[in-house]
């Protein structure tokens, strides 16, 4: 069985929004086609609460796009997005979201980020992604959304590791730094996982 994840096709990651990915809308028309030839999709979404410490509004005297110490784990400080139950949370009103089975929140914990649909930046908390994926006998998983270098990436590196067949649907992803997508894809490559086009998929 095969699965299409949905990684964070919000509004606050679209142009527009308060973390926008450069061309983060294109890939909705990508991602809406290819829902058709999945038998399961799934999505993920930032799912903030404001006092996040991800937030660099959080942290006086700190800057966006800053790196600091977060409870011994590295973090960028970002804009204030996703925040719980705004309209910048709500996934894009072009995604189609019918074919969506269910729907993973992430980020919900003030004192962690998480960039992965499966598990928190620390690796201590489960989604139970990975638990629901099995139980539908999932056995590939193909990544797309936003942003390319860092949920989309997370996402698919711990793909690769709870051991399903991953594959990055390049077409269907933009990043915040496109350099920094481009190592992560020999990151995934290097780890087994694969980049396909959405071509090969249609
Ligand atoms: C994301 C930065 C902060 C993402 C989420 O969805 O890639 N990036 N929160
Ligand atoms: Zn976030």
């Amino acid at each position: 069985m095969k699965a299409l994840l949905l990684i964070d096709i919000q509004n606050d990651f679209i142009p527009g929004g308060t973390l926008a990915v450069p061309y983060g809308d294109e890939v909705i028309p990508v991602v809406n086609a290819l829902q058709p030839h999945f038998e399961l999709v799934v999505a993920t979404q930032d799912w903030h609460p404001e006092n996040h410490k991800s937030f660099a509004a959080n942290h006086p005297g700190k800057e966006v796009f800053e790196t600091i110490n977060l409870n011994g784990l590295s973090q960028v400080l970002w804009p204030i997005h996703c925040v719980q139950g705004t309209s910048g949370a709500e996934f894009s009103k072009d995604l189609a979201i019918n074919k969506i089975e269910a729907i993973f929140r992430k980020g919900t914990d003030s004192e962690i980020d998480s960039y992965s649909g499966f598990y928190d930046n620390g690796h201590l908390k489960s989604t139970a992604l990975a638990a629901y994926l099995e139980g539908k006998n999932v056995t590939e998983v193909y990544v797309a959304g936003l942003a390319a270098d860092y949920c989309v990436y997370y996402t698919a590196k711990d793909a690769v590791e709870e051991g399903f067949t991953t594959y990055i649907i390049e077409d269907a992803v933009r990043a915040i730094n496109d350099g920094a997508f481009t190592k992560a894809k020999e990151g995934i490559i290097n780890k087994g996982g694969r980049i396909i086009k959405s071509s090969a998929l249609l």
